[in-house]
């Protein structure tokens, strides 16, 4: 099975650490979103990408699901006495990553050289390639504010602040990075992850030729609604697609997957949704998509390798 998976940060690490569990990790291919990448102090943060790097080698936080375990933070302590950006919090280790990446690319590397060099120094045999060696910018238009960058909504709002519309800069001139379009046309099996359809799904099919790529392989496409029982598993899906005018619920997954997902996996909680799924054009599986642990991340790879 040759997989290629679209993937936003923690849900997608999530069932990424299943797929590596069960089929061949060099066979997979994670397109990453970097919608939420963001400049500081100098710097080029692809939090994402670094999510999906971190928890696939075991080094993620668990208690966040971002960032690395047993950090430490004295650099943002210090920062603190500059009166400094202090509300996203880089850790001493992390840095290291975003001061390697940010030296790469100010010597020509693109994002994709200095993501592969990133994910090989971690141990990785999965592949991990951003969506577009461009720079596409996901910018939230909230109430009182105007239009904001990711970030900024995301983590100094902390998502709390209500949207009218999100918008993906720069993505129209963005070309898919390179060999994305291959894999997706290639791969046995495509997978929309458990990530937020709107923040980290959308940024990618964003980037032209990408939806259109997997729409033509929608019946070999497995998405796995990250909406459960009406709520986010993590973060602000829900509340978004209301705000946006999507029913947040797994039919409303369903209705904005339709064009390029065959098949849309929700949780058991959600089984009496099946079929109002499938009036949507989406077959629908339902199975357990919670994932607490390595267990239920293989399992639930499982079944998405099942269609
Ligand atoms: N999320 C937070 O809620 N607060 C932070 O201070 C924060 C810092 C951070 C640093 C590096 C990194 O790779 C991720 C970080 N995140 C932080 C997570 C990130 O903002 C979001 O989870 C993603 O962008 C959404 O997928």
């Amino acid at each position: 099975m040759v997989i290629a998976a679209l993937a936003g940060g923690v849900g997608a690490a999530r069932l990424l650490r299943g797929l590596v569990q069960v089929c061949e990790p060099a066979e997979i291919t994670a397109v990453v979103n970097t919608g939420d990448d963001v400049v500081l102090h100098g710097l080029h943060v692809s939090p994402d990408i670094d999510t999906i790097v971190y928890t696939l080698a075991g080094a993620v936080n668990p208690e966040t699901g971002w960032g690395l375990t047993g950090e430490t933070w004295a650099a943002m302590d210090a920062l603190e006495r500059y009166g400094g950006i202090t509300w996203f919090r880089l850790g001493d280790r992390d840095l290291a990553t975003h001061l390697y990446r940010t030296q790469r690319l100010g010597e020509g590397a693109s994002l994709s050289d200095v993501t592969r060099e990133v994910a090989l120094a971690w141990g990785l045999e999965l592949h991990v390639v951003p969506m577009s060696d461009d720079r596409v910018e996901t910018r939230v238009d909230v109430e009182g504010e105007g239009e904001i960058a990711f970030q900024d909504y995301f983590v100094r709002h902390r998502h709390s602040v209500p949207a009218k519309a999100v918008r993906y800069a720069g993505a129209a001139d963005a070309r898919p990075a390179p060999g994305v379009l291959e894999t997706l046309l290639s791969a046995t099996r495509v997978v929309v992850c458990p990530s937020n359809p709107i923040l980290s799904i959308a940024p990618i099919m964003n980037v032209p030729g990408i939806e259109d790529a997997v729409a033509a392989r929608r019946d070999d496409v497995v998405a796995v609604s990250p909406i459960v029982a009406g709520a986010a598993i993590k973060g602000p899906a829900d509340r978004l697609m209301a705000e946006l005018g999507v029913e947040p619920t797994v039919v409303g997954v369903a209705r904005l997957y339709a064009p390029f997902a065959g098949t849309l996996v929700v949780d058991e909680a959600d089984a009496d949704l099946a079929s109002a799924v499938e009036g949507e054009g989406v077959r629908c599986v339902v199975a357990p998509t919670v994932m607490r642990g390595a267990p239920e991340a293989a399992a639930l790879a499982r079944v998405v390798l099942d269609g």
